[in-house]
Order: structure tokens, then sequence, then C-alpha cells
């Protein structure tokens, strides 16, 4: 089959993932795995519909703001209640505990990277008609504002610019190297643990999932959350999971920017969004770089220190424009030795430093490819002038989705596929890739 032909089919099969997972008001992340709405899912997912159908990409994200809490809390998961099969379903997290909760919906009480305002400047400017495209603007922009105040509100309490994340879950990256030490530290004895029944690990390989000891972690949090009445004041006196993630703040300062030029085309004043995100480029410009490996590096605000673990989402920051121009240069370097990106033929960019420690090419976000990541490195490549590189990466992203199929994650060495299939992600992100391509 030609490479032309096989694009062609790939382009329809994303499609049809899509059409697949498509609830009626929301996209299924996977159809098994992932039965509920996931808050980055969806902002993602909406990349791929603006290339075809926006209306579909308005209803997707309306349906997430439907379900924001009062303190405009954005929240990881809204449950639809006709799917059972996930744990922590709605029973599990008590979110009503919350005086916080909507009133609608049964939601998750934690949240996940801040894509949204980026996804929704992204479909506006898709949109076939102006008008509609404008009035989802308008629909969306309160959201949007209470979302990233919450955030600079609540999970910023000493206004250095920088949030922090308080679950693994909400960096979106769960089972991450950068987690280890702060879960080593989280001692807990046989009694403390909350009984549970996980459902992950009867739809795909125990072996490439989380450990039971960190689900033990992830459930233990759930609980002090929710025994807090997901209280933030409360919940930061002495969580022992609060981290400065690099990935999640760089997302926000994207978000911020993209905020402001919302502000803009409706009118309004742009000012606050910029000067908050201009803070938080600053804060991880001088909190998190790490000089002599140019990459930037999460804190841990328990321990007070710097997590030192490389992993290749810690350059996302490329895409949000956080480095200044010398930075950049040196990331790009500092990239080239976790990626072969003078050969064409590799797979793209592993999710950790393959000679790391920890690393593993099949578990759960401790070393695969994942196809966001390298999208938003992708991006980030062209952002700052490295063309060749980023059409590098572009043709392995499209070349591992056409050769391997639309999985969740890919091994980086010989490409297979591993976590939930039909994934909706990898279809929304190749759409985009190679769509870009084709003009
Ligand atoms: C917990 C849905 C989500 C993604 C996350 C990914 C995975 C959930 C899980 O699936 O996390 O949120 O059950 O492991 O890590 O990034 O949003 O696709």
């Amino acid at each position: 089959m030609t490479s032309e032909k096989k694009r062609k089919i790939s382009i329809e099969q994303a499609r049809k993932i899509l059409d697949f997972n498509w609830t009626g008001s929301y996209t299924q992340p996977g159809p098994r795995l992932y039965p509920h709405q996931w808050s980055w899912d969806s902002g993602l997912v909406a990349f791929g519909y603006a290339r075809y159908d926006t209306s579909r990409a308005v209803r997707e994200l309306r349906h997430l703001f439907s379900a924001q809490w009062k303190n405009g809390l954005l929240p990881q998961i809204v449950f639809n209640p006709e799917f059972g099969n996930y744990f922590p379903g709605p029973g599990f997290w008590h979110a009503k505990e919350s005086p916080n909760a909507p009133e609608h919906h049964k939601t998750s009480g934690v949240v996940q990277p801040p894509v949204h305002a980026t996804a929704v400047l992204h479909t506006y400017r898709h949109a076939g008609d102006e008008k509609e495209g404008r009035r989802f603007l308008e629909e969306a922009y309160p959201h949007l504002r209470s979302w990233h105040d919450y955030l600079y509100r609540e999970r910023d309490p000493e206004d250095e610019g920088l949030v922090y994340i308080r679950h693994p879950w909400e960096s979106g990256m769960d089972n991450s190297p950068l987690w280890d030490t702060v879960m080593l530290a989280i001692h807990l004895k046989a009694e403390e643990i909350p009984r549970y029944h996980r459902a992950d690990t009867h739809t795909v390989s125990a072996a490439d999932r989380p450990t039971s000891s960190a689900y033990d972690r992830f459930a233990w949090l759930v609980r002090f959350f929710a025994e807090r009445e997901y209280d933030e004041a409360k919940i930061r006196e002495d969580c022992p999971f609060l981290v400065q993630d690099v990935l999640f703040n760089a997302l926000l300062y994207r978000s911020d920017q993209d905020l402001a030029e919302i502000a803009r085309i409706l009118g309004e004043d742009p000012s606050p969004m910029e000067e908050r995100g201009e803070k938080t480029r600053r804060a991880m410009n001088e909190k998190l770089w790490d000089e002599e490996h140019a990459i930037y590096l999460d804190y841990d605000l328990v321990s007070e220190r710097k997590i030192q673990a490389y992993v290749t989402p810690n350059f996302v920051p490329l895409y949000a424009g956080v480095p200044d121009e010398e930075q950049a240069r040196r990331m790009v370097e500092s990239l080239k030795g976790y990626f072969d990106l003078e050969n064409e033929k590799v797979i793209p960019i592993p999710c950790y430093d393959v000679h790391g420690f920890g690393f593993s090419p099949v578990q759960y976000w401790r070393g695969p490819v994942w196809i966001n990541i390298n999208w938003f490195l992708m991006r980030g490549l062209e952002r700052y002038g490295h063309d060749e590189e980023a059409r590098r990466l572009r043709e392995s992203i499209a070349n591992l989705v056409e050769d391997s199929g639309f999985h969740e994650y890919f091994d980086p060495f010989d490409g297979s596929g591993h976590g939930s299939v039909f994934f909706s992600w990898t279809a929304a992100l190749y759409l985009d890739t190679v769509m870009d391509e084709e003009g």
C-alpha cells in the first residue's frame, strides 16, 4: 500500500474512532477502560474535532463546563451514570460532601492539566460560522475565568505564580517516576489502606498499569480529601502530596495567554490574565529551571525540594513559550539526548529517559510513547523555529499511529501498542498532526 493511501485510510479510521467514542454529549477517552468524561482528554479531542466538526468540540467542552464546581474547580472526571465499571466511582469520591460540588452531575474531586482555554480558542478559530464561534466564546469565557481563578486562588496560596497539584491523577501522568519520592514518603499501615476493587486491571494488562501500592496511595489520598470535604485550606494543611508540576504550570501559562486573547476578542480587559501568566512564566524560570540539564524540574512543596526526575513532559514549556530563545536552544539539544531527532525512521519521544532509573517501555507513564506529549513537543519545536526537527517528529508520530494503530500508548523500542485501544486523543491529535501537513 502506498503511504498516501495508508494515510487516507488512517484519517478515516481516526474519525470513526472519535465517532464510536462519542456518546452524544462527550467523548469517552477509551471505550472500555475509560467510559466517563475526562477533563484534559476533552480539551485534547477538541483539536481533532476542530479539523472536521467544530460543533462536536463545542458540545464536548460545554458538557465539561456544565459539571464545573461552584468554586471554579473543573473536575478530572464527569461520571456517566450509565457506566459503573470504573474505580474510583462517585461512591468513593464523596464529592457531594463539598458545598461546592455541582448539583446536576457526579464528579471526582481533583482536576487535570488546564488545556481548556487553548482548546476553546482553537475551536473558535476553526469554527466555520463566525457568529456561532463567538457565541461559544461568550459562553465559555466565564467558565474559563473561574477555572483559572480557582487555580490561582486555591492552588497558589503563597502567590508565587506557580500552582500545585495534590494528587498524581491531577498531573495526567499518574504513574510517572516524578511521583516516586513523594509516594515513598506516604507510609501507610495496613489498617489505613482503604478497601476497594480496581476495574482497570480486568480490562488491560495488569503488568502495564500502576502497582497496587501506588493505587493504595491514590485511594488513600481520595479519602483524605473527602474527609476534609474538599476544603482546599484544610487539605493543604497536611496533605503529603503537594507538587508544583512543570507540565501543569506550562499548560496553565499557555492557557493564560489564550484566555487573554479570548478576552481581547470579546472586548474585555485581557491584562489580569496577561499579568498572571507573566508571573507564572517568570516563576517557572526562577524556581523550576535546571541550568545544568537545560530542562524544568517539578518542585515538591512538602519536602521543599526539586524533584530530580528528567521526564520528557518537562520539555513541554517549549510548547507554551516559557523559555527564552537561548534556553529553548539548549532544551532542544538536551531533548536530542532522549530521542534521535536526526533519524527519520525512529519512534517518537518516550515519556521518560530510556536510561533513567525506573524506566519501563510498557508501564504506564514510566517510559512509553504518548501521542499528546509528542504533539506538545512537536508544536514546541515549531514555535522556536526548529522546523526540521518538528517535521521529523511529525512524520514519526504519523508513522507510528499508521503502523501500530490508535492505542493509548506505545513501546518506544518496538512501537507495539498498549493500554486502551481506540484511544480518543491518539485519534484526535493524529488528525491534527497529519491534516496540518496537508493544510
Ligand atoms: C486516571 C483518561 C485518563 C487520562 C490520564 C491517564 C489515565 C486515569 C486512569 O486515563 O488516567 O485519571 O484511570 O489511569 O493517565 O492522563 O486523562 O484517558
